[in-house]
């Protein structure tokens, strides 16, 4: 991969995500310039000595970054990582609340700044703060939108890559919706290579049973798997106090679509127009991300029931919209 000459991504918030994200664009070679922004100056300052430090090691990518909001100047994209941490006591929405009044806060500013950029939001709760976002910056939904599913749907394809075998570069499968509880898996586009999920022959016996032969999956299989992509962020969250490289990575591969201009199909949150049927909040759809931000969104088959869970997704984030005021 090499460096797009005079690309610049810049990140809002030095957290565990913001500088997971730094590593893995320094690594990746994702952008000629990575500028780190945080109110928290001297936690901002240390992040950048740290990474600038190791720069030695990452070809031409350089570092930058401080409190000051300047430092965003003429970025190419800006990805949003900066969030109040819920504390004890609050509920989800209490702490969405207090994000959408700083993004209130930030958003004209760094349009003000970068006024040509792609904003990708990833602070939570994502597809609310996508649609608060591109409320507040006056942007059209194809250059302001959320990470969406992009990490969730990584997380299902590493999944059905460990228990088919196969590479997870050949597993083509994608979470759409919300990020959150109401997300789904659409299984009837999965695909292993040439095959479809639901011809796909699994082994038999290989979990120690005598029995001998294949069999497809199950679909006792499909919602357990379906559930463990769910409550996998729960799992980290509970094991190191916060999800961070995963995430990281996956933002790096967002900012790359865009800086190369790649028209690569990611599932992105977006403020949907008519996608079907479903206006006016933001859901991930798999999307065709170049140098406009989203070009298209792709309209896929759904099956009846992925309709329906579509329906349901959509209509829990305009509850979550409709309380917030958005
Ligand atoms: P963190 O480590 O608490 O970092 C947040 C950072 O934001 C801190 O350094 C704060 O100082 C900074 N900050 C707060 N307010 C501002 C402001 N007004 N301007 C600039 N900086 C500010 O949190 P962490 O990095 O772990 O998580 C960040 C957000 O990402 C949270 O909302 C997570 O829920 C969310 N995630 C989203 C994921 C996704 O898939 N969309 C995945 C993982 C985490």
């Amino acid at each position: 991969m090499s460096v797009i000459e005079n690309s610049k991504l810049a990140i809002v918030g030095a957290g565990a995500v913001g500088t997971s994200l730094a590593y893995a664009a320094l690594i990746r070679e994702s952008a000629r310039e990575v500028a780190l922004y945080d109110i928290n100056s001297a936690k901002v300052a240390a992040e950048v000595l740290d990474l600038a430090h190791g720069t030695q090691f990452t070809g031409a990518s350089r570092v930058t970054g401080g409190d000051d909001l300047d430092v965003v100047s003429d970025a190419n994209v800006v990805v949003i990582t900066a969030g109040a941490r819920q504390h004890p006591g609050q509920s989800r929405l209490e702490m969405a609340g207090v994000n959408v009044e700083i993004l209130r806060d930030l958003m004209p500013k760094l349009v003000k700044r970068a006024p040509d950029a792609i904003f990708v939001l990833v602070t939570n709760p994502v597809d609310v703060l996508a649609v608060a976002a591109q409320q507040f910056s006056g942007l059209p939904p194809a250059r302001v939108f959320g990470s969406g599913t992009v990490l969730d749907s990584s997380r299902l394809r590493w999944m059905l890559s460990e228990r088919v075998g196969v590479a997870i570069s050949n597993v083509h499968a994608l979470i759409v919706g919300e990020h959150g509880d109401s997300e789904f898996p659409l299984w009837s586009q999965a695909r292993v290579g040439p095959i479809s999920l639901a011809d796909w022959m699994l082994a038999r016996g290989a979990s120690g049973s005598a029995a001998t032969g294949s069999v497809p999956f199950s679909e006792a299989e499909f919602e357990s798997i379906s559930d463990e992509v769910k409550n996998a962020a729960y799992k980290v969250i509970e094991g190191k106090g916060a999800t961070n490289y995963a995430i990281g990575l996956s933002g790096a591969r967002i900012v790359e679509a865009v800086l190369r201009d790649e028209g690569a199909i990611l599932p992105v949150s977006s403020v949907l127009t008519d996608y079907r049927g479903v206006s006016g909040v933001a859901l991930s759809v798999p999307s065709v991300i170049d140098a406009s931000g989203i070009a298209r969104v792709i309209d896929v088959p759904f099956s009846a029931k992925e309709q329906a869970l579509f329906e349901h997704s959509a209509a829990t984030l305009r509850a979550s919209l409709d309380t917030l005021g958005l």
